[in-house]
């Protein structure tokens, strides 16, 4: 395990980005969950998809400015919208107005700048009709005993094989992958678990696919050991070295420029360059790493704020990081 985490532990410091068809109302990466919105209303944001400025060599170039050696980018959110070309589902890039296998283009970019990649996938899925209405789902009703009746015809082991189906084409068609980011949200009301992503059987996919990879801790396996190469603590600052078992572990803490993950075109609370490079230099002193978020807009640029906040991170960089 210290071998795999090796390149990760010396770098510290990555990109993640967060985007999806939630950049379009830009309120949100939950905003179909939070203004539960069915899913044909949902439809309208997949028929008007087309990030016409999207250039993901100059993501790449600004991550690498900022001083981040990897990035990890949302394959899949929750909402279910692959930003990948898929054999399994036609809610892709590729049938979307824009056309094409957007994250393939991610991974050229990413990579032709020297950076290392990672995918991040939900085990969530708010689209696929067989995954069981739960107390996180847009289409949650609104007495317990409803449940029953809207789960009726529902088959999560049916989404167990699309979930293994989907995680195989990421390992397997484009090329090595560095980081796996698999991501599910705390258990609310009938919350999900290991049971149901078949997360013993998964790991071993990913291991067998890419036996260099390394993956976080979000599968909800009983271990840590087991599973996970490093913990995940999110949006606070870690006042120390989290630990299991008495030992010290790997991990990284991602974090926004604001308080959401996708593009939030209204939200008025981002960190400014003092705040921001105290994270950094709070996380990394306490042997952690830092992923920090940037949720590109609808058409596939960066808001000129997250530039701005980039910029910042960039000439500190410059000056006290060495590679
Ligand atoms: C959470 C998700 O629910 C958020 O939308 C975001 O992706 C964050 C990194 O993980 O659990």
């Amino acid at each position: 395990k210290e071998k795999r985490l090796a390149w990760w532990t010396n770098d510290r410091f990555g990109m993640f980005i967060h985007w999806g068809l939630y950049a379009l109302p830009a309120r949100h990466e939950w905003v179909q969950n939070r203004e539960q919105i069915t899913d044909s209303a949902y439809r309208k944001y997949f028929d008007l998809f087309n990030p016409d400025l999207y250039n993901p060599r100059e993501w790449a170039r600004k991550a690498k400015a900022a001083g981040m050696k990897y990035a990890v980018i949302t394959t899949k959110h929750h909402e279910g919208f692959c930003l990948f070309d898929s054999k399994y589902t036609d809610y892709t890039a590729v049938k979307s107005p824009a056309k094409r296998d957007l994250l393939r283009e991610w991974v050229d970019a990413f990579r032709a700048e020297g950076l290392k990649i990672g995918f991040y996938y939900s085990l969530i899925d708010w689209h696929h009709p067989d995954f069981t209405i739960d107390g996180t789902h847009p289409n949650r009703p609104q007495n317990d005993a409803d449940y029953e009746a809207l789960n009726k015809g529902r088959d999560m082991s049916k989404y167990r094989t699309y979930l293994q189906n989907q995680v195989r084409e990421l390992l397997s068609n484009y090329g090595k992958v560095d980081i796996l980011w698999l991501d599910f949200s705390y258990p609310g009301k009938r919350g999900k678990g290991r049971e149901d992503w078949g997360s013993e059987d998964l790991i071993k996919l990913v291991r067998k696919l890419q036996p260099d990879i390394i993956v976080n801790d979000r599968l909800d396996l009983k271990e840590y050991a087991d599973g996970g190469d490093f913990v995940t603590p999110e949006q606070f600052k870690v006042a120390a070295w989290p630990t299991h078992n008495g030992q010290r572990v790997p991990w990284e803490t991602c974090q926004t420029f604001s308080g959401s993950w996708g593009y939030y075109r209204d939200e008025n609370t981002w960190k400014d360059n003092k705040q921001l490079l105290g994270l950094l230099i709070e996380t990394v002193s306490k042997g952690g790493n830092l992923l920090l978020n940037v949720g590109p807009t609808a058409r596939g640029k960066f808001d000129a704020r997250a530039d701005k906040a980039l910029d910042g991170m960039g000439q500190w960089m410059e000056l006290n990081s060495r590679s």
